[in-house]
């Protein structure tokens, strides 16, 4: 007999905001595309363009890299046409919910956020408002679609946090509207560190190149960026103090390969650093290629991409209004 309960939803978002690393992928495209997949949930997957203007940018540059990075989720695996692809711009209706769930959100709430911290730093020049209520416009990206699952890498689960208070703090004040979603973060790779310093997490927008690696990164240059990754003198491929840079490699080769950190310590034992970083290049360059093959594909047929955003756009507003409209009915606007 066919199932007729509706499937459960996912929401999930990336920033247009540079060109995507390999902590992107790991962290989080990685399992939109697992998750899709599964045949369990309608994905709603979306570029996220509003929020990627809370840090400036060069409109030729936001432009480029918004078509590249859904040319990217489709060779990624995503399906754009099973599941909706969007761009956040093209549904007003985030702006909307973004609007009223800042009026649901503490000012304290906000200033504790550690991404607003670290961005406030990186652009001291331009602490908008907007950066500081990014986690509210964040919230009803993912409330406006009742979504039960939201795969994000480990930075984001405070925003996750954040969502959570903020859907029960609306249902407790104006009776049940939201779904409380779960956050989604993977077991291993959830947070890639930099290649050339293993306490901060691996970042697009670092100024130094060799300390991410691009999905779209020629293959030499990968190659040379994992072997000058900084690692430790024991020259001994294993987990323990001191030894953070050895440990990212090995979770990268964890992630890439399938292998558990106790495999990856036992395949190694008694080799040196030559061998285990050739390897992880190895499996990571296995990943890249066909991503990369597919991309530039991808990125020349202009027409089929508009056709996957314009379909994702009136599939998406077509749940996301629905939602607007109930919250607009329990806060007590009059109804247009
Ligand atoms: P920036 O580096 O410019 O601050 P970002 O890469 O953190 O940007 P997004 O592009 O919006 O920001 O991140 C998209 C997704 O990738 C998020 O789910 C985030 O958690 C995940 N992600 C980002 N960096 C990493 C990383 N180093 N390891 C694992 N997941 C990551
Ligand atoms: N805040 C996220 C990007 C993002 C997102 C979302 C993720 C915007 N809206 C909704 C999940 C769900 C980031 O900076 N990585």
């Amino acid at each position: 007999m066919e199932n007729t309960q509706p499937k459960k939803r996912i929401l999930s978002g990336i920033q247009p905001s540079g060109a995507l690393t390999l902590g992107n992928y790991v962290g989080a495209l990685r399992n939109f595309a697992e998750l899709q997949k599964e045949n369990e949930y309608e994905c709603f997957y979306m570029i996220a363009d509003l929020h990627s203007i809370t840090v400036k940018q060069v409109p030729k540059e936001l432009r480029k890299n918004s078509l590249d990075l859904l040319a990217l989720f489709l060779a990624c695996g995503l399906d754009g046409e099973k599941d909706p692809i969007f761009y956040q711009s093209h549904v007003p209706a985030h702006a909307q919910l973004g609007w009223v769930l800042d009026c649901c959100t503490y000012f304290g709430e906000l200033s504790r956020m550690t991404q607003f911290k670290d961005k406030s730093r990186k652009h001291a020049d331009n602490i908008n408002a907007g950066l500081f209520t990014y986690p509210s416009l964040m919230a009803a990206d993912i409330l406006l679609y009742q979504s039960d699952l939201v795969p994000v890498g480990h930075d984001q689960k405070q925003h996750l946090e954040l969502t959570r208070d903020i859907a029960n703090r609306f249902n407790n004040t104006y009776s049940d509207t939201f779904k409380v979603p779960e956050p989604y973060i993977p077991k291993i790779g959830a947070k890639i560190m930099s290649l050339q310093n293993p306490a901060q997490k691996m970042s697009k927008s670092d100024p130094n190149e060799n300390s991410y690696i691009l999905l779209l990164d020629p293959i030499d240059r990968v190659v040379s960026k994992i072997k000058k990754a900084v690692t430790d003198s024991e020259a001994c491929v294993r987990r323990g103090e001191g030894k953070e840079g050895v440990e990212n490699l090995m979770s990268i080769y964890s992630a890439a390969t399938g292998k558990t950190m106790d495999e990856i310590e036992n395949e190694f034992a008694g080799r040196g650093y030559g061998d285990f970083k050739a390897a992880v290049a190895e499996s990571v360059v296995e990943i890249l290629k066909p991503i990369q093959a597919k991309y530039n594909d991808l990125i020349k047929n202009k027409d089929y991409l508009e056709k996957i955003y314009r379909s994702g756009a009136e599939r998406a507003a077509y749940v996301a209004n629905k939602t607007v409209s109930k919250v607009y009915r329990k806060i007590g606007f009059i109804q247009p």
